[in-house]
């Protein structure tokens, strides 16, 4: 490879890159909306928080090599979905489809994929809302679709996925049986957990809703 060659493929990938950083940004900019928005329609937030990455170049190729990906970037762009990735983590479980379903209803944004992970817990316990959009972003010479990956989670379910990500990797992903069953466990306290304070909101509310009928009555009367 020439030296120029080589000039031209770090611009190409530092621009391919440049795309997903600016996705990101626009993601972020529209959750920050919906969060405000919500708290005013709704009056209480359930957006807890919000976090984003890019991939890092090593864990893109890992990828590739995984999924038999070819070195271009068009089929880079294909295969590895998840180069810029969100993650929402919110109060409630209803809060989870609601808010994914405001982020559907956009219309710049593409839901090219959606994994329901909650519906469908995977085998080790692990629950998450997965959607894979695509939104367009605006460069000096042309439009881009790029693709961001979408994790819409409660605190519960995020708390779980992280500890057991640790153990993941701290056993070199080879989990201990004896674990890996205590990490099943602790997902169906954690979906416990999240039912019952569900349910415990939905009585606060309800609650709060009737004595403001009340207190508007005594007004009125
Ligand atoms: P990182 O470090 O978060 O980027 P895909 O190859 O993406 O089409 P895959 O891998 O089955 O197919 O996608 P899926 O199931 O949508 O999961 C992708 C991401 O979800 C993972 O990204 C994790 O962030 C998260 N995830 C999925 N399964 C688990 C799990 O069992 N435990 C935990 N803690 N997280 C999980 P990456 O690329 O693996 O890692």
């Amino acid at each position: 490879i020439r030296m120029n060659d080589l000039k031209k493929i770090k611009l190409e990938m530092t621009r391919f890159l440049m795309a997903y950083r600016f996705a990101l940004d626009e993601m972020n900019t529209k959750i920050n909306i919906l969060k405000d928005e919500f708290n005013y329609m709704h009056d209480y937030n359930p957006i807890e928080h919000v976090t984003s990455r890019l991939k890092s170049p090593e864990s893109i190729v890992k990828k590739m090599i995984h999924k038999n990906c070819a070195f271009t970037l068009p089929a880079i762009k294909e295969t590895i979905r998840d180069i810029a990735g969100i993650r929402i983590t919110v109060s409630f479980r209803k809060d989870i489809y609601e808010i994914s379903k405001m982020i559907a209803s956009q219309k710049d944004i593409r839901v090219v994929e959606t994994k329901d992970y909650i519906e469908q817990p995977k085998k080790n316990g692990y629950q998450s809302y997965h959607m894979i959009v695509e939104i367009p972003i605006f460069m000096s010479d042309r439009e881009e679709k790029v693709y961001v990956e979408i994790q819409i989670r409660t605190i519960a379910m995020d708390f779980w996925a992280s500890l057991e990500h640790k153990i993941y990797y701290k056993y070199n992903k080879d989990v201990p049986n004896r674990l890996r069953d205590e990490l099943q466990e602790a997902a169906t306290v954690a979906t416990a957990l999240d039912k019952k304070m569900e349910q415990l909101h939905k009585e606060i509310t309800e609650y709060k809703e009737a004595s403001t009928i009340i207190d508007n009555d005594e007004e009125n009367a």
